[in-house]
């Protein structure tokens, strides 16, 4: 897979996993274009990446459903069956920023092994499928108050030594609301291996984790999946959770991300020269199909905030960041932390400080975003 990971992603990825791969782009390029390019979306894997020929290949639909049956990819694919759905939609891991909540607490962070991710676990792309919703119709729709759909990835990977699939489950309801689709095509190309050639899930508005790569299966249930990734990871555990009292019903289970940003320039040490004004870039991202309508910047720790033009923002789309960009006047000679959050259209906020929001797990650092920069005017 290494082969994989240098012909399908951007030379300068941050590697922070060699197997299973996990990568990020550089600060630098992660909010360059509003539209992520393939070669530079962040990868998250849990095992291997299989490698998957599209001929042989039949994806099953089971479990409680009236009529249970397999759809080769052409038949997934005839417009005059289901009609062809192209959406623009953020894809973010719950582990976005987890370096903070590590570098806050080292002592409790050494001790979970979870990827280092910093700003860059999110991305942007068009994904063009169909809504799952119709497959199931195809079906002849769900039985026996069947009320979960369990999504199967072919990779695979090892827990409490056992070889387990990829393996997790998304509300019935989401997918009546046609808001999980069954993709094949990433910013109108054939989805890239590393990105689950070829067939993948995409959930909107849901943490990256729902949106399983490499999907084979379908199986209709009654209850929330039990398999670990979903009754065991990407939960959202109370403060009071730790190694000694580890309970897995206590967290909650992670589907929408709350509101958060990014400052992506400049980056926490550098030292910045300028004219009075500090070049800032970043992205603005909430969960739920909810939308960044605002993004301020503080220079004195949060008191007074400057908001960054409208005009200053990418475009706004139910699913999606957006990317910004702002000349924050500065008069400093020496250190100054630059403070960024972001108001979405619900009116939330983020939380003040990392510290809040710490939780075993390392999930959902959506606390406002804080760097150190050393600005010579
Ligand atoms: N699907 C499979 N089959 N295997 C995985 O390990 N990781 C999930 C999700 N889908 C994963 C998966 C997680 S945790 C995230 S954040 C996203 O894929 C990342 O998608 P990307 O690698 O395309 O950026
Ligand atoms: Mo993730």
């Amino acid at each position: 897979s290494w082969d994989l990971v240098q012909k399908e992603k951007h030379p300068e990825m941050l590697h922070l996993l060699q197997f299973p791969y996990n990568g990020e782009p550089p600060k630098r390029l992660v909010t360059d274009k509003a539209i992520t390019p393939n070669s530079l979306h962040f990868v998250r894997n849990h095992g291997g990446i299989p490698i998957i020929d599209s001929e042989d290949f039949s994806f099953d639909m089971d479990g409680l459903v009236a009529n249970p049956r397999s759809f080769t990819l052409d038949e997934l694919m005839d417009e005059s069956k289901f009609p062809r759905v192209e959406t623009t939609v953020t894809i973010q891991c719950s582990g976005t920023r987890r370096i903070e909540q590590i570098l806050k607490y080292p002592g409790q962070g050494d001790e979970v092994p979870q990827a280092p991710w910093a700003e860059g676990a999110i991305g942007t792309a068009r994904y063009a499928g169909i809504s799952l919703k119709k497959v199931i119709k195809a079906c002849g729709g769900l039985i026996d108050g069947a009320k979960h759909l369990e999504f199967y990835g072919a990779d695979t990977y090892f827990k409490d030594d056992k070889v387990m699939n990829y393996l997790v489950s998304v509300p019935w309801s989401k997918v009546k609301a046609n808001e999980v689709l069954l993709t094949w095509e990433m910013n109108g190309e054939p989805l890239p291996r590393i990105h689950g050639y070829p067939l993948r899930l995409v959930v909107l508005g849901y943490i990256g984790a729902r949106s399983v790569k490499w999907l084979y299966r379908i199986k209709a249930i009654k209850n929330p999946s039990l398999a670990p990734v979903q009754s065991q990871e990407y939960l959202y555990f109370p403060q009071q959770t730790g190694k000694h009292n580890l309970k897995f019903t206590d967290g909650i289970q992670i589907q929408e991300m709350p509101v958060s940003s990014a400052i992506m320039s400049p980056w926490t040490k550098q030292v910045v020269i300028h004219n009075g004004k500090i070049q800032c870039n970043g992205w603005a991202y909430s969960g739920g199909g909810r939308w960044p309508e605002r993004v301020e910047l503080s220079m004195d720790g949060g008191f007074n905030w400057y908001t960054v033009p409208l005009e200053n923002l990418s475009e706004k789309r139910k699913w999606t960041w957006r990317t910004w960009k702002f000349e924050l006047p500065c008069d400093v000679e020496g250190w100054v932390e630059i403070v960024c959050r972001c108001w979405d259209n619900a009116l939330n906020t983020q939380p003040s400080n990392v510290r809040t929001s710490w939780n075993w797990g390392l999930h959902v650092t959506s606390s406002c975003h804080r760097i150190s920069v050393y600005s010579i005017n």
